[in-house]
């Protein structure tokens, strides 16, 4: 989508800290960090949040959740990670662009 903030940081058209990249997804830092490590993971794909998905969505969403742990890894969260998607405004979504906050590194208090 052509005025999409993470389009355009997936096309790299606007500046971000990529950490990992593959054919279906791109994680990069948030840029206010809620967490010692908090990126975001997003598909290229635009899809807005988790009520805009698709049956056609399924196996992206599969290898992209796969893809999750593979760079808490990467990212020395060997005690554990969280991950949170808000889905539409009643959810604090301020980005519509479906993404996972994938946050670590410090003591999270259980929700
Ligand atoms: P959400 O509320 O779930 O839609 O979270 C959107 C997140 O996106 C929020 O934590 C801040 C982050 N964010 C917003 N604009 C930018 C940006 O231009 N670059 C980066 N790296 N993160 C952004």
């Amino acid at each position: 989508m052509s005025d999409c903030l993470f389009c355009k940081i997936s096309a790299g058209e606007i500046p971000a800290e990529v950490i990992y990249r593959d054919d279906d997804c791109v994680a990069f830092r948030d840029i206010a960090p809620k967490a010692p490590v908090h990126l975001l993971v997003i598909p290229h794909k635009h899809i807005e949040n988790l009520y805009d998905l698709k049956e056609e969505d399924a196996e992206l969403m599969s290898r992209l959740l796969l893809t999750l742990p593979r760079i808490a890894r990467q990212q020395g969260l060997d005690q554990g990670f969280r991950t949170v998607t808000n889905t539409g405004h009643g959810g604090g979504q301020e980005v519509f662009h479906l993404h996972f906050h994938l946050l670590g590194g410090g003591s999270l208090h259980s929700l």
